[in-house]
Formats: C-alpha cells, structure tokens, sequence
C-alpha cells in the first residue's frame, strides 16, 4: 500500500483527497502557492510545501517544483486531482519516470484520450456508437468540406485537442463552412497549438449523460451508473444528477455496458468518466473520455455508498477493485449544486474577497465538499466554485426538496454566489419533470421557462 501521497492540487478537491488517504493511515502532503498558505488543505496534510507565486502556471501548473516537494518529503505517490495537472501525459509520465506512483491511468492512455479525433477512432473501431460524423482528422478546410458533403449539414466542427467546448463550432450549410472551419481551428491553434479538427452531426438539443466507471489493474472494470449534466454554462456544470431523469431502464443498462466496454476497449485503470449525448429518442453517442476524477464525482459515491478516491489509491497500490459488478446496488437519486462565488446579475462574473459568514447546511443525506471556512477567502486566481452541496434521497422529488432546504440554510457573506439561481433551479417546471437539456440554461436564465 502506498504510504505518503503528495496531492497537486487545492481547493475542495486536495481536501478530499487529503480525507481518503488519512482515512486509510497514509500519510499526506500538500503542496501551495503563496496565496494558498491559509488554505484548508494546507492546515489539514501532514506536510505542506510552498511550490510558488500564486499565479497557476508558477504554482500549481510546475511539474519541476512539485516533483521537488515530493522528493523533499519523500513522498511516493501523486494524486492530481481534476483540472490542473490531473489530464498532462507529460506530468504522469514525470512521476514515473522520477519513481513516484501516479494516481490515475497511464501517461500513454492519458496522451491517447486526450487527442479527441483519436480517442473517437479507438471508439468506432470498439464497436461503441458514435455520433456520426468524420472518422479521420482533417487539418485544412478543402479535406473537411469534402467530408462535410459527404455527412450532410447541420455540422459540429471539433478540435481535436479541446474538450469542453473550446475550438468548437457549428455550420447551418455549406456556405458558412469554410468560415467557421477556419475559426473553430484558428481557435484550437491558439489554445491547444493544434490544427487538427474533426466533424460530428451536430445534434439539436441533446442532453449530456456521463458513466462513472472505476477499472483496475487487472482488466477488471464496473460502471457506477450515470449523471445528467446537462444544466451547464458556457460549458460549466452546475447542476449534475443521478440517475438521468428521462432514461428508461433498457438505455440505462445498455449505456452503462457501452461505457465498460469502451474503458475494457483502451485497458483503462482507475477513476474515469465516458461523456454521451443523447438524443430525443434516447439514442446515445460516444463523445469523449475524461481520465480523471471529475468535481460531480460525489454523486456516484451517495447513490453506491462508496469512496471512489479510496479505491484509487488502492488500484494504484496493485490490489483488485474492492467490489464486482453484481454487489453495486444504487440506492436513491442524488443532485449536486455546485455553489460558485460569482454575480449572476453581473453576467456572473467572479467575485473573489473574504468570506465573512459561513453556514452549510446537514442532515441526513446532505454532503458538503468544500474547502472554505468562516474568515477564509475566495482568491481571484483559481476558480470561483466554494463548495458542492450533493442531497441524497429516495426518490428524485425528494432528493430535489432537501437541495432546496439545504440551498436556503447556506450562508456564504462577503461575496455573491450562485445560491439563488441554483435554488429557483430546483423551483422550475422544467427541471422538475426532467425534461432539461443542454439548452435549458439559456432559456431559463433568459426568464422564458
Ligand atoms: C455537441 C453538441 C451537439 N452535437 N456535439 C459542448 C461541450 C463539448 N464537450 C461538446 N459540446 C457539444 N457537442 C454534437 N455533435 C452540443 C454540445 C453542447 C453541449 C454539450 C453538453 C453540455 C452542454 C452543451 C451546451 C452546448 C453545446
């Protein structure tokens, strides 16, 4: 069994992580950037090491300094957390190579995940259900119009190395195409310094639907059932739910052996997330894989009663998954709300500052993931999210009335946050029947549901 993880990361996450290894008697560092010295997660490892200023690319983002701390403190293994680090082949392969396990799948299958014209290949090739679409990566807009006649239009135009959104973009018909080629890929060179697109049927209105899956070393893999993240915006989750609201129970199954399938198909270990769309008739396609533990992580645990970054850590010690697929039996509905320190009326724009009042809520089936305390504060250089409240309940209806209890026993002073938006969330029609998809945000907060 590993005996000291560092963790490279902050926020409710390093907490998170921090609690599992404690839980399991092994030791922990921390690692943190100047304007983190206060932090939760800092006060709560065994150790802490100051890896830089706290911008994230001197900090958090330095695969030098972070090995540094971990030779200093003679750490053995890593857990990266998600964003940051968690999704770098370059920085899993670096543990490796300097003797430290890391806590995650392979640097190759990492790198090979993470190039999302390659990972659809693998997919067809698997046998798994795609969205229709260019099977080749295409680098100039001539290759791509060809095969864009060849699929017929509406189009989704996507980079290869983006993810989430970004270098994405969708063409009518054929007269925007060269156009929006060009912008999507002129996007992917200047974030991802990757000219390689790939074209999907862009589907109207469909809803995310992601399987948790948790694979170890020994080819063994089970699903931990699926969320529905639809209600996301500008590609930020904020509500996750599960189970999916509108599946029946024949696309259920047959998405979760989709998503095992497609984890046997790349020899998948440890922690991962297969991302489907799926259409109005229930038909789901592939679209990416996530090689990390993800933020909605949380509601897989309430609903399985288990600790999926306690059976990292195992999987990454060499043992077996701890259950087979027939002894996971989920229980309930779970909901998360992730409460971010933001101005809605503002265009939701950050809002960093001391928090001077803290109050999450409890109760039975109420989890908060946070790393905030009274007196501590939001910086401005990471993220806004403060905490994710996860109700866990029987049924749907009440998994949705103990958010809205728990929501309105929340108080976060000193800046604005999402609170009110996520509660008249769990108020609107629409949402309550389950009948929201992706374009759900928009409308609502445009005041028409
Ligand atoms: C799509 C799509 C429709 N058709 N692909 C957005 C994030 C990125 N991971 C993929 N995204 C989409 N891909 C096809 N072929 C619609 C979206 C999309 C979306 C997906 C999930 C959640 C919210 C979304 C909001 C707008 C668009």
């Amino acid at each position: 069994m590993l005996k000291k993880i560092l963790i490279a990361n902050r926020g409710e996450i390093a907490v998170r992580v921090i609690r599992a290894a404690k839980s399991m008697g092994i030791k922990t560092v921390a690692v943190y950037s100047e304007a983190d010295k206060n932090s939760l997660h800092v006060q709560l490892a065994d150790q802490a090491v100051c890896i830089g200023p706290a911008p994230s690319l001197q900090s958090y983002l330095r695969i030098d300094a972070i090995l540094e701390a971990a030779r200093e403190t003679g750490a053995d293994s890593v857990h990266p957390g998600y964003g940051f680090l968690s999704e770098s082949s370059t920085f899993a392969q670096a543990c490796k190579d300097n003797g430290l396990v890391f806590i995650g799948p392979s640097p190759e299958l990492i790198e090979s995940m993470g190039n999302k014209s390659q990972a659809r290949k693998t997919m067809i090739e698997a046998g798994v259900p795609v969205v229709p679409g260019s099977k080749e990566p295409m680098h100039n807009a001539q290759d791509a119009l060809k095969a864009a006649r060849e699929m017929g239009w509406p189009i989704m135009i996507k980079a290869s190395g983006g993810g989430g959104g970004k270098g994405m973009r969708v063409s009518l018909d054929e007269s925007d195409f060269e156009e929006q080629f060009n912008i999507a890929q002129h996007e992917s060179v200047s974030f991802f310094d990757n000219d390689t697109m790939y074209l999907e049927r862009a589907l109207f209105n469909p809803r995310h639907v992601e399987v948790q899956i948790m694979a170890d070393s020994f080819g063994n893999v089970v699903s931990l059932g699926e969320r529905d993240c639809s209600i996301q915006r500008n590609h930020q989750k904020m509500v996750e739910e599960s189970p999916c609201p509108f599946l029946s129970e024949e696309k259920r199954e047959a998405i979760a052996r989709t998503a095992v399938t497609a984890a046997k198909a790349v020899g998948y270990e440890s922690a991962g997330t297969i991302e489907f769309l799926v259409d109005d008739a229930e038909n789901f396609y592939f679209m990416e894989m996530n090689t990390r533990i993800q933020v909605e992580h949380s509601v897989a645990e309430m609903r399985f009663n288990i600790d999926l970054v306690r059976e990292m850590i195992r999987v990454a010690s060499g043992l077996e998954l701890s259950w087979k697929q027939e002894d996971l039996k989920p229980v309930g509905h779970a909901i998360e709300c992730r409460i971010n320190a933001e101005r809605p009326a503002r265009n939701f724009m950050p809002s960093p500052g001391p928090v001077t009042a803290l109050n999450f809520p409890g109760g039975n089936g109420v989890r908060i993931d946070s790393a905030m305390y009274a007196g501590g504060a939001i910086s401005s250089y990471y993220d806004s999210m403060v905490a994710k409240i996860i109700t866990h309940a029987p049924t749907r209806e009440e998994a949705i009335e103990k958010m809205k209890c728990a929501l309105e026993e929340t108080v976060i002073g000193g800046v604005y946050t999402n609170l009110d938006i996520q509660y008249a969330i769990m108020c609107n029609e629409v949402f309550r029947n389950g009948e929201a998809t992706t374009s759900f945000i928009e409308h609502f907060l445009a005041g028409e549901l």
